[in-house]
């Protein structure tokens, strides 16, 4: 049994956008919001962003011009919500957790999902911003196939609040120019996220369909279970996708994983991957670099 970190939250974060989305999270804790809250309030903070063109509003469109959403959201009590392929809706984490807390099913999709959001009080709105139209438009003339690293870039937050509780939230607009209806990790529980309050959480970025076959945030926590630390963990998941394609994968995907003593790691496949971490009053970017 994994001695609890109490009194002591930590924030996780994909990417340097996880920064400020940690800052949010942060504040969303010491204003009395539990690991699930801060989870939400960080994640919101990225779909906000017009500039991050991977997540919520300004995320890249699909092949088709239409900017389509996946999130997802897990508690400490093992509850889970998800929304896939949703549009016109700019905070879908926060319908993730509706469907969580206020309906007896765990995914939404589609049109289901949007219904469902408006049913709630969200907002249509077009979530292509005139600056992702113009690249949309550009890529049409070539329809090059993009390679994933170019463009993904979700975002996951992993809270543990001051009780020791976890909680997580990953948000995304997925694979630029995907096919129309393409849903990716993001919003699977277990393979974009996962979280067990005994014993840790994980979260995915990048090339979702290889994170899906390998179910890898719940790999992450399984092999935190048996005793690999939050590194090897992910260094070990990554491992059965670097077998799976002989050595070579030509695509990026990167874990982060918070264990329930505080303890958090990273790992990803190539290049090197950026997560942000506040821990101990300090809010810190820090870099990985890949394991090829
Ligand atoms: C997806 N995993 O839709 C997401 C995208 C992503 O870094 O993470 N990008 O496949």
């Amino acid at each position: 049994m994994l001695r609890k970190n109490k009194n002591n939250p930590i924030i996780l974060s994909t990417w340097n956008f996880g920064l400020p989305a940690n800052e949010v999270a942060i504040k969303a804790l010491s204003d009395g919001g539990n690991a699930m809250d801060a989870a939400e309030a960080g994640a919101r903070h990225a779909e906000s962003d017009e500039e991050n063109n991977s997540v919520g509003y300004g995320g890249l469109p699909d092949e088709n011009g239409n900017v389509t959403l996946d999130a997802c959201v897990m508690d400490s009590n093992g509850n889970s919500g998800s929304v896939a392929f949703i549009q016109n809706i700019k905070h879908p984490v926060s319908v993730a957790r509706k469907v969580m807390e206020e309906t007896k099913h765990v995914m939404l999709v589609g049109e289901g999902a949007r219904k469902f959001a408006v049913s709630k009080g969200f907002k249509e709105i077009d979530l292509l911003t005139a600056k992702s139209k113009k690249e949309w438009k550009k890529w049409l003339k070539e329809r090059r196939e993009m390679t994933p690293h170019e463009t993904h870039d979700t975002i996951s937050v992993l809270v543990q609040d001051k009780n020791g509780d976890l909680a997580g939230a990953c948000t995304t607009s997925g694979w630029a120019y995907k096919m129309h209806g393409r849903v990716g990790d993001s919003p699977i529980i277990g393979a974009g996220l996962f979280v067990d309050n005994e014993v840790g959480s994980a979260a995915a970025t990048g090339l979702g369909e290889e994170v899906i076959k390998t179910t890898g945030s719940f790999l992450v926590v399984e092999l935190m279970r048996q005793g690999y630390s939050p590194n090897e963990a992910c260094s070990e998941a990554l491992n059965r996708v670097i077998k799976a394609h002989n050595g070579n994968p030509d695509f990026q995907i990167g874990y982060i994983a918070l264990r329930k003593d505080g303890k958090a790691g990273a790992a990803c496949l190539k290049w090197s991957f950026d997560y942000a971490l506040a821990k101990n009053g300090v809010n810190k970017l820090h870099n990985v670099n890949g394991m090829l």
